[in-house]
């Protein structure tokens, strides 16, 4: 057939198809997420029903990329791995990205009156921004999530420790920041400890370690679809002093949002149920210093991170006081108890499963992510000259 001559215009598309055989890392993030949590009243420093709606439309994107390996999501971000040799449209970026994308962010919208039912719609679009990065080895890989799970323990103290003070302790915005500047970890870990009789390493794992999606087989006599609880903290007879009762979608809570929610469908028990409860019958409640997470922080190294336009919602928001306190990022996380129990709160259809679990260190690495770096099988390919 012969071409319009129009066509030609074609050849001013650039190839952007990435190299081969790297791993492809594909990390959303909300674009101003400051302000919509704040627009939409998500409870502060974590909102368990904000966190799920990302965990769900996370998990929409990995059924729809069977080649996602892994995914991570803390906040407003999720982090998405490829497999090596993705042939996803030929590996071209521009595709891959806004796939994933345009995906998570109609998800997000598409489910989010599970979620906030009271809200009805969110009030102004979200918008979520992509970039792809390309990982040539595994050690580069691990390191990745090992650094996202970091940022997320840096902030969650941090975050914990501010609004305990602010809200629990009376201080105003700047008299916290001003409380914590210069403290290290275990200060936090103390301070909200002794004076608000929280014991940090009780609080939920989903908002200390952040949420991973993975890939494992589900066996032919388990339902794919079962969503199986949960967090010690929110079992029945649960000593944590923080822990409310659970909610669902659909169920609004006023207070602090410290439980995990299970998504619509039934449960079932399961082995990792019980390691689940057998853990935190073990665990220590009454020591700081056996906190699951020791995190080294970096003192008066903290240089000032973007500044934010001051607007409405900003003034109540950490954000504003944190401006030059932020942890490093490369701060020392140990993994002592890398072998925590994974919490798992979803198996799903194709095997997907939603865990809260250490991915710092080679715990994670050498057990339920090995297959993640195991060598691809590679397709023998007839040869053609
Ligand atoms: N209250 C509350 N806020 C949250 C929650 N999750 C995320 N956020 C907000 O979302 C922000 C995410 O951080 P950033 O991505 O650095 O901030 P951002 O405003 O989205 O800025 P850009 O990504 O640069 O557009 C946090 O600082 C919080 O203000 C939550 O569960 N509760
Ligand atoms: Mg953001």
């Amino acid at each position: 057939m012969a071409k319009s001559k129009y066509e030609y215009v074609k050849e001013f598309e650039t190839d952007d198809r990435l190299l081969r055989n790297v791993y492809i890392l594909v990390r959303i993030d909300g674009k101003g997420f400051h302000k919509f949590s704040a627009a939409h009243q998500f409870h502060k420093p974590n909102d368990v029903l904000a966190l799920s709606l990302m965990n769900h439309a996370a998990r929409c994107v990995m059924h729809e990329l069977d080649d996602i390996l892994l995914a991570f999501g803390e906040s407003d971000e999720y982090s998405f791995l490829f497999r090596r040799s993705t042939d996803l449209y030929e590996r071209r970026q521009a595709k891959i990205v806004s796939t994933v994308v345009s995906l998570f962010t109609s998800a997000y919208v598409y489910y989010w009156r599970d979620y906030f039912p009271d809200k009805n719609r969110p009030l102004y679009p979200p918008i979520f921004d992509g970039r792809a990065i390309l990982y040539p080895s595994e050690a580069e890989v691990k390191d990745y999530f090992a650094w996202r799970q970091a940022d997320t323990h840096i902030n969650n103290l941090y975050n914990t420790s501010f609004w305990a003070l602010v809200e629990n302790g009376g201080l105003t915005p700047k008299a916290a920041e001003n409380r914590l500047s210069g403290t290290d970890s275990k200060a936090k870990n103390e301070m909200l400890f002794t004076e608000f009789n929280t014991n940090y390493s009780k609080l939920p794992a989903i908002f200390r370690k952040g949420s991973v999606l993975l890939r494992e087989s589900v066996p032919k006599d388990q339902d794919k679809n079962a969503i199986i609880p949960i967090l010690p903290e929110t079992l029945p007879g649960s000593t944590s002093a923080t822990a409310v009762p659970q909610l669902t979608p659909g169920q609004t809570s006023s207070g602090p949002q410290l439980s995990t929610v299970t998504e619509p469908s039934s449960s079932s028990s399961s082995e990792s149920t019980s390691e689940v409860m057998a853990n935190s019958t073990t665990e220590s409640s009454s020591s700081v210093a056996s906190s699951t997470l020791s995190i080294a922080e970096d003192q008066g190294k903290l240089k000032n991170e973007e500044k934010r336009s001051r607007q409405d919602y900003e003034a109540q928001d950490r954000e504003d006081v944190r401006e030059g306190t932020k942890d490093d990022a490369s701060a020392d996380v140990t993994t002592d108890k890398a072998d925590e129990p994974g919490v798992t709160i979803a198996r799903m259809k194709k095997g997907v499963i939603i865990d809260n679990i250490d991915i710092i260190g080679e715990k994670f690495w050498t057990g339920r992510g090995a297959y993640i770096l195991a060598p691809e099988k590679t397709k023998k390919k007839s040869r053609s000259k």
